[in-house]
């Protein structure tokens, strides 16, 4: 039975029935038992995380030494959000998602694939064991967060359908749902949001499916029950509530870019040496927490946010300024 959660209710009181009960069905139809966490590699011990999540943001917290920089509050995380079918300003999705349905949910498989159609989130996620790694991620509006993601690479989902070799892009879209998402009466975009990948970034072992955060199920606001992470990239490639995975022979269109070409690419890498025509991209406000935390410390900004060695060779010989 879905247990609705009131509209009003902050994202630090969540915690009740909803949450856990998502939860509860996540972790069992993955059959999961204890979550396994890996960190993102330099020897990070797997540790085990009890299924009811306590002791999670614990473990979290020690995780932030994967990318040596202090953790993001899951408060901020949670309360600070770009969700723009729930409003546009940063405390609408938390504010406003509490009628939004994560369950059930199935997502469509379709395009360039030998295997297409529609299957449910459950049969999606069984066989990928769920990691929890933290990740800066960027905001096109030059802030930042530390989060620690629940989640697995999308490229393993990926190849289980078997692309074919007319598949050269990744075109993803987020849900329509105007009875319980209040921004969609306002065409701020072209709705549904998309968003679109190369295939090779697609496969990358940074790209990632996330489920969860700080050791809990999505919640709404974070793009429950299924939303990519992309930490090289600005975070409106991040689309949430994903419900269709298209394998496309030509670069899909995208929500951003179609809004304002001029202002959001098609790669949207991060990238300090290329600004946003309205303000600088050099530097990046890190979000640590809510209240003075959100004011944050100015850093700068590095190029694909810090993750160039893993992802850059993904760019070779490509024009960067051209191709942004
Ligand atoms: N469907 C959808 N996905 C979306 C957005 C959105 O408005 N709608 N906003 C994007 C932007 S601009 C950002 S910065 C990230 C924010 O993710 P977070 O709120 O979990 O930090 O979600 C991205 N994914
Ligand atoms: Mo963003």
């Amino acid at each position: 039975m879905l247990i609705r959660r009131p509209p009003d209710i902050l994202p630090g009181e969540i915690t009740p029935e909803g949450v856990h009960r998502r939860r509860r069905a996540i972790l069992k139809a993955l059959a999961l038992g204890p979550l396994a966490l890996a960190g993102c590699g330099r020897g990070a011990e797997s540790q085990a995380v009890p299924a009811d999540g306590g002791g999670a943001l614990e473990i979290a917290k020690r995780g932030a030494n994967v990318v040596g920089e202090p953790m993001t509050d899951m408060d901020a995380a949670t309360r600070y959000n770009n969700y723009y079918e729930f409003g546009t300003a940063k405390d609408d999705p938390a504010k406003n998602s509490g009628r939004f349905r994560p369950e059930p949910w199935s997502v469509e498989i379709a395009g360039e694939a030998e295997i297409t159609g529609r299957f449910a989130l459950e049969d999606l996620l069984k066989p990928h064991p769920l990691e929890e790694r933290v990740y800066r991620m960027r905001c096109v509006e030059a802030w930042s967060m530390v989060i620690p993601w629940v989640g697995f690479p999308l490229g393993d989902l990926l190849k289980r359908f078997r692309p074919t070799s007319k598949a050269k892009y990744v075109a993803f879209t987020t849900v329509n749902r105007p009875g319980e998402m209040p921004g969609l009466a306002y065409p701020v975009l072209d709705w549904p949001y998309t968003e679109g990948l190369r295939i090779d970034e697609a496969m990358h072992p940074l790209a990632i499916l996330a489920v969860g955060l700080y050791g809990r199920t999505l919640p709404n606001q974070n793009g429950a029950p299924l939303r990519l992470v992309l930490p090289w990239k600005y975070g409106f490639k991040g689309i949430k509530s994903i419900v269709r995975i298209a394998f496309t022979e030509r670069q899909p269109a995208t929500a951003w870019n179609r809004a304002a070409p001029d202002e959001y690419g098609f790669y949207a890498n991060v990238n300090p040496a290329v600004d946003h025509p309205r303000w600088s991209q050099a530097t990046e406000r890190r979000i640590t927490g809510t209240g003075f935390g959100l004011f944050g410390n100015r850093i700068a900004t590095r190029p694909f946010n810090g993750y160039a060695e893993q992802v850059a060779s993904l760019y070779a010989g490509m024009d960067l300024r051209r191709d942004f």
